[in-house]
């Protein structure tokens, strides 16, 4: 296992830190619902987050609408949120803002 859930601590600590985030009902895992100019803008964000994914290893469960992106982000490999979450939550947010 390369990765290690988050303990109850870590977790609230991030939920705090990371707008907009929310655990998601009946499982293990983090989620958010980004909303775009347009379907270019969301499209262009999730094609830099496709790549850091790769680098990382790691991957989204993601669903576009339009221009909204409604992520969940947990790692099986663990079976809950680790801190490989937490680093793909914190680029979605840094790339969005510059979305
Ligand atoms: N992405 C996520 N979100 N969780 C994982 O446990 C995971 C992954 N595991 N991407 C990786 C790929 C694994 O399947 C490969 C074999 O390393």
């Amino acid at each position: 296992m390369r990765a290690i859930k988050l303990d109850d601590a870590r977790r609230a600590e991030i939920l705090a830190d990371l707008d907009g985030w929310q655990l998601q009902p009946g499982r293990d895992a983090i989620g958010k619902a980004f909303r775009f100019a347009d379907f270019n803008t969301a499209f262009g964000w999730m094609t830099r987050v496709a790549l850091m994914a790769e680098k990382l290893d790691h991957h989204p469960e993601w669903r576009n609408v339009y221009n909204r992106v409604e992520v969940v982000l947990t790692t099986h490999d663990a079976g809950g949120v680790t801190e490989l979450d937490v680093t793909l939550a914190r680029f979605m947010e840094q790339s969005a803002t510059l979305a």
